[in-house]
Formats: structure tokens, sequence, C-alpha cells
């Protein structure tokens, strides 16, 4: 027989989910990390996890916290999905692991150099254009939506008519992990439309030969995963792969707009790219949240989580806790440093559900932010810049910025 010490759940009555803390999240984020390693949310009667220990622990532990049950508040189980389950994101093995090595084959670094001379190529088009209309734009707009809906739906290969779908049906698809709030029921009206023209985008005939959507059907005349998922499979590149990485450079341009310091170093060493873009994405993570389902009673440091519940992992938080950022060298998490090591940051997530397109993200990054720093001496905020309100994501609206040409 074995003993469970149990102690009293730290309990906090905020909505994660409400417009005050999707604007900023970065008070409550303290709040909870201090709470307590697990914290009960009364308004939704979930557990929520915002340490970086036990947010990367949980993401570790597959078995403990199922993703089969959906990675949002609403669980599967009891409720239907508004979509088919994806067969990677809300998957457990072994069902999701044939899916994913497809998908990992095709995304990892060595089968992504094809795409980077003529990705940088576009990138410096994309930027030249801008400069050639004015010094001042929204970079929301013209460069972290811009850039992304240039490159990536070509090489998936789907056709140019409708791709203004995309980045509202990656909104609606993130609203949804949510709770049905009003940003659910804003875009509600629109989703079977958004859904139905991202589904026939997933068929074999429409997608072009070479792209990441026709090999995703070659790997299941290969036998490697069945003709009924591939669609599927090309359909969690549609939706998991745009506003992401929209979200994840807007954060890039938010922070070097701000850090002029940062900007400079990026300006005298391109090969940081990277680095910035990985520190942004621990500093600005764009995928603030997902939920995971106990399978069975967990202990998590003192506490006791039933089976069946639903578990809030904060990895915005976790990004910023300073029992894991706070070293000799850098003590502060909340600064944005490119002299930092950024690794280990869980803004991709960890484990085995941890972003298998992330590399596919760095190499935009990588494109768009070493042609700015080559173009641009100087960037820097211009006027107010909006939030734009998402369940999950942690987005930008509007960046007006101001350039110096170099
Ligand atoms: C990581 C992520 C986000 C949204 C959708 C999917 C994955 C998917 O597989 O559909």
């Amino acid at each position: 027989m074995s003993t469970v010490l149990t102690a009293p759940l730290p309990v906090h009555d905020a909505d994660p989910f409400g417009h005050d803390i999707l604007e900023n999240p970065l008070p409550f984020h303290e709040e909870l990390r201090e709470a307590g390693p697990v914290v009960h949310l009364s308004r939704y009667d979930v557990y929520a996890m915002a340490r970086y220990g036990q947010v990367h622990a949980a993401l570790r532990n597959w078995q403990g916290f199922q993703s089969a049950a959906g990675v949002g508040l609403s669980n599967f189980r009891t409720e239907k999905p508004w979509r088919p389950p994806s067969l990677l994101l809300e998957a457990d093995p072994p069902r999701h692991d044939a899916p994913r090595r497809v998908l990992a084959g095709l995304l990892v670094p060595r089968a992504l150099r094809r795409l980077r001379e003529h990705w940088r190529a576009v990138a410096d088009d994309l930027v030249d254009r801008v400069l050639e209309r004015g010094t001042e734009f929204d970079a929301v707009p013209e460069l972290a939506e811009a850039y992304p809906l240039r490159v990536f739906p070509d090489a998936v290969g789907i056709p140019d008519e409708g791709r203004e779908n995309l980045l509202p049906y990656g909104d609606f698809l993130f609203n949804a992990f949510g709770p049905h709030n009003d940003l659910v029921a804003a875009g509600a009206p629109r989703a079977p439309e958004l859904s139905a023209w991202v589904n026939a985008q997933c068929a074999r005939d429409v997608l072009a030969d070479g792209g990441f959507g026709a090999q995703i059907w070659a790997a299941a005349d290969r036998g490697d995963i069945t003709p009924e998922q591939a669609p599927l499979v090309v359909r969690s590149l549609l939706s998991a792969g745009v506003d992401t990485t929209v979200h994840g450079l807007a954060a890039a341009l938010h922070a070097l707009a701000t850090h002029p310091e940062q900007w400079r170093r990026l300006r005298s060493q391109p090969q940081l790219a990277r680095v910035a873009f990985d520190e942004a994405v621990r500093w600005g993570a764009p995928v603030q949240t997902f939920f995971r389902t106990a399978t069975t009673d967990v202990q998590v440091a003192d506490v006791v989580i039933p089976g069946g519940r639903k578990i809030l992992m904060f990895l915005g938080a976790a990004n910023r806790d300073p029992r894991r950022w706070r070293t000799p060298t850098h003590p502060d998490p909340d600064t944005f440093d490119l002299t930092r090591d950024p690794s280990g940051h869980v803004g991709f997530g960890f484990g085995i559900h941890q972003c298998v397109g992330q590399h596919v993200a760095r190499l935009e990054a990588e494109c768009l932010l070493t042609a700015l720093a080559r173009r641009v001496e100087t960037i820097e905020i211009a006027g107010p810049t909006r939030r734009h309100h998402n369940n999950t994501l942690w987005a930008w609206g509007s960046l007006p910025v101001r350039v110096r040409p170099a």
C-alpha cells in the first residue's frame, strides 16, 4: 500500500481567456507560478501549471497526460469536436506515430534545404517592395503575414484561390481550444465554410507535384500511412503552419523594434537570426497554452490530478519562469536578449508532440529577419500597437513601425 501526501490545492478565480488577460497575460502568469506547482482554475474547474518544471514534465508525460481527449478545454469523450480530430495533435501513441513520422520526415532541416535559396529570394523581394512604398508601415500585414503567405502555401502545393481563408481558419481553430466565449461565437458563423475550404485543399488532385501535400500522398502510396489519413495530415500542415508562424514572426519583429541594442546586434551578426526567433518564441510565446487530459490519477509535486480531468499548461509562463531562466549571466527572464541561450523553451512544446514544423518556422524567420537586417539600419515602433485577442495565440493585430533604410 502506498500513501500519497496531498497539500491543499491553490485556487485562482481569474479567466485566462478573458480580454484583460489576453491583452497582457504576464501579471497573471506570475501569480499562477507563485501560487504553486499546480493550481485549480475555479472558473473552468480545471488544473493549471505555469512553472517550467511541471509544464516540461507534463509535456513529456504523454502516458499520464493524454492528447486524444482533445488539447482544448472541451473533452472529446463527452463533447463532439467541431472538426474530426487531428491525427497528430489530438492523438496518442500508437495511432499518433505513423502520421508524425511521415510529417517529421518531410520537415527535417535536411529536407528543407531545397527551399532556402528560393525562400531567401522571396524575403529579399518582399522587403525591397515594402521599403519602396515607404519607411512607415504596419509590420503585421506587410511582413509577418505577407511572408509566410508567400512561401508556405506554395510549399504545401495548394492552389492560389482562397488562400485568404488560411488566417481566418487558423484564428478560429486556435480560439476553439478555449471556452465557448465571445471570440468563438464571433468566428463560428464562418467556421463551416472555412473548414470546408481547408478540407478541399487536402485532396490529392488539387495538390501540386513536389509539394509537402503531394509528398504526404506519396507516403500513403508507400503504405507509411493510409489513404484515409493523408488528407488529415495535409490538414495539420494548413492548420498549424500559418497563424503560428505569422505570430512568431510578429513577436520577433515587435521584440526587435522595441530593443534597439538587440537590433544592432542582429545587424552586426546576421547569423543570430535563428537565435533571435527562438528568443522571441520564448519571450513572446505565440502559442500560449494547450490542455491535456489526465489518463489516470497523476501526482504532480504534492497534488494528485484525478483521471479524466483537464490540465491547462501555460507555455508562455514556463518560458519566463525564473526557476529555470534566472542564471548568473542572465538574471532576468523578462528581458529579450540575443546573448541568452533560449534552447529548452517550451514555446514549441516538448516531447512527442513538440512542433513538427519548427524547422519550417525557423527557416522562414531566418530568411525574413536576415533580409530585413541587411536593408534596415534602425526599426522602431511608430504608433499605437494593437493586440489581436485569441484564446490560444498571443498575437499582434497591428505593429506600426518606422525604419531607416541602410
Ligand atoms: C499544433 C497544432 C495546432 C493546430 C492544429 C494542429 C496542430 C493540427 O494538427 O491540426
